[in-house]
């Protein structure tokens, strides 16, 4: 039985009246039919993708947005408030590293200062400024207000790590026989490239980067683990985070991924966790060896400590991950060497591959699911802190903000790989893109839906499925409204013509490379976290 049929059943169970289960889908779908509600505006993606087909099978009319944003405004209509008498301080609170308002001019100073410092110390982290409109036209005398700003000293001042906590680090990395590091995106902020490595190289511990530590040593280096990471997790016995967490993208260091028995169960590696923030350390597992400063200067301790006769892992360990990365990356190979029709995400993001390896300097931004994914895993990065990604949350819509920022701040080509439902929450600033003569390309992996294109309405009704787009839309058409250069791809050979003449040229580009519908799985590689996923079945 196909997923939507299974669903339509699923559904219909809960009508019958000698079933005795339900569950929390259909109970919000009934809840809400109940109250006379048929039409549900939204925008689908894992956990909700199932709750959108299955009230689109039970009858009810389910109305797809590009950005929730949209459907939040649509589903307003009916109740709108004022918007200016919003009180923002309040909404931005939970959502940001800190949130301050000011109310006086002579304290505008002490507040910009004051956000920037919250902003830029310790673990960075977004913050929010609340200036009442009614600030900017109080007046004050000039030179007591040019006394009242200040220049801040030190905005993110070095922390130095306790002796005795580098020294309980060293002996646990001095006793394993399995050792493994790991380089999160606090390891890239850092900009310690050069210690980093050293510390690297002298231990000659095998390391994994997580995707946006892509890059802090090239992604070729022979003692990346990457192309062996569901080896190395499992068999590892000690392993060192540099500014890197086990939050849900590591399996929060438990569970199968780490050789644990179930999804609960700790695999018996030993941590040692460098992190800039005290909290971080057993936030999931035990740290046996914290190390809390920042990574500059916790690494330099590091490499200080280690000296010159630093025993290098057994060689067995890196025998056995060198066999499983030949494996792989041969396996990977073959399938990167096909030549499908119409493209799948192998074939397109050869060509981005080999795009990124010419081009080093090239900043890469991606979102989407199958699009970030399977780029993260096969794109390679060759320099620090030229990959930009959805992050930790995963949120959809950072790219043409990024692709902006990455072009005027950098001034080096930018290449945005895009989802095609990703690309539609900030599609729109093509036109920014265009406006400034920015030398991004933008590559819309358009597989006609969110993360696939393959779904249909069971009921047969006019709409269609909550998650498929307009067929064999033109993105490329867009762009080509601001002035930009327009390209449609459905072979390599062709995404590789536009990806080389955009990077030469540094005028504005969006291809829309053609994508099987049918390619990739709901969510990537994250399927698992949905639900009921149709697709696991
Ligand atoms: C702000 C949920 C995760 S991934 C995704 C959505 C909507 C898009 C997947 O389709 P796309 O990628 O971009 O076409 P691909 O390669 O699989 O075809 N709203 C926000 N953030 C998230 N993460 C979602 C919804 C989601």
């Amino acid at each position: 039985m196909g997923t939507v049929e299974r669903q339509v059943a699923t559904a219909s169970m809960t009508n019958d009246a000698q079933s005795q289960v339900t569950d929390g889908f259909h109970l919000v779908i009934d809840a809400l039919k109940l109250n006379g509600i048929d039409t549900i505006f939204g925008l689908p993606g894992i956990p909700i993708t199932d709750f959108t087909r299955m009230a689109q099978a039970a009858g009810m009319r389910v109305i797809s947005f590009r950005h929730e944003q949209n459907a939040g405004n649509a589903a307003a209509i009916a109740q709108q408030g004022d918007y200016e008498e919003m009180d923002q301080l309040a909404i931005a609170k939970p959502l940001c590293k800190a949130a301050f308002r000011v109310l006086q001019a002579e304290d505008i100073g002490v507040g910009i200062a004051r956000a920037i410092r919250a902003a830029v110390s310790g673990r960075p982290g977004g913050v929010y400024l609340d200036l009442p409109a009614k600030l900017f036209a109080q007046t004050m005398d000039a030179s007591a207000a040019s006394k009242s700003l200040i220049k801040v000293v030190d905005p993110a001042p070095r922390q130095i790590p306790a002796q005795d906590a580098v020294q309980r680090a060293l002996e646990l990395l001095k006793s394993a026989k399995r050792p493994l590091i790991v380089l999160g995106k606090g390891a890239a902020y850092a900009q310690v490239d050069t210690e980093i490595k050293s510390l690297i190289e002298k231990t000659g511990i095998p390391y994994l980067p997580m995707s946006m530590a892509k890059g802090l040593l090239p992604d070729t280096h022979e003692q990346s683990a990457a192309a062996a990471r569901s080896y190395v997790l499992p068999e590892a016995d000690v392993v060192m985070l540099i500014g890197a967490r086990l939050n849900w993208l590591l399996s929060h260091g438990k569970g199968k991924t780490w050789g644990g028995k179930d999804h609960k169960d700790w695999g018996g590696q030993k941590f040692i966790q460098i992190d800039i923030s005290a909290q971080e350390m057993d936030s999931n597992v035990r740290i046996d060896a914290p190390v809390v400063g920042d990574i500059g200067s916790c690494v330099s301790a590091l490499l200080a400590g280690i000296g010159s006769n630093w025993v290098k892992p057994p060689a067995d360990w890196l025998r056995a991950i060198a066999e499983r990365k030949d494996k792989n990356v041969a396996k990977m190979a073959d399938t990167l060497a096909k030549n499908p029709a119409p493209m799948n995400f192998h074939s397109a993001l050869n060509v981005v591959r080999d795009i990124i390896k010419a081009n080093p300097d090239a900043i890469l931004v991606n979102e989407g699911a199958n699009a970030l994914d399977f780029t993260r895993s096969i794109v390679d990065m060759h320099k620090p802190r030229k990959r930009l990604d959805v992050g930790t949350w995963g949120i959809m819509g950072i790219g043409m903000g990024f692709a902006v920022a990455a072009a005027v701040v950098s001034r080096q080509p930018v290449i945005a790989i895009e989802g095609d439902s990703a690309f539609g929450f900030s599609g729109m600033e093509v036109e920014t893109l265009c406006r400034y003569n920015l030398p991004v390309c933008v590559v819309v992996f358009n597989n006609n839906g969110v993360y696939r294109g393959t779904d249909v309405n069971p009921t047969g009704g006019p709409d269609v499925a909550p998650t498929v787009f307009v067929k064999g839309a033109r993105y490329d058409k867009l762009i080509e409204a601001f002035g930009g250069v327009g390209v449609h791809a459905t072979t390599p050979a062709e995404l590789r013509k536009a990806m080389e003449e955009a990077i030469r040229s540094r005028k504005p580009t969006l291809i829309n490379a053609v994508i099987d519908e049918a390619a990739g799985t709901e969510s990537g590689r994250i399927t698992s976290l949905n639900p009921k996923s149709g697709e696991k079945k």
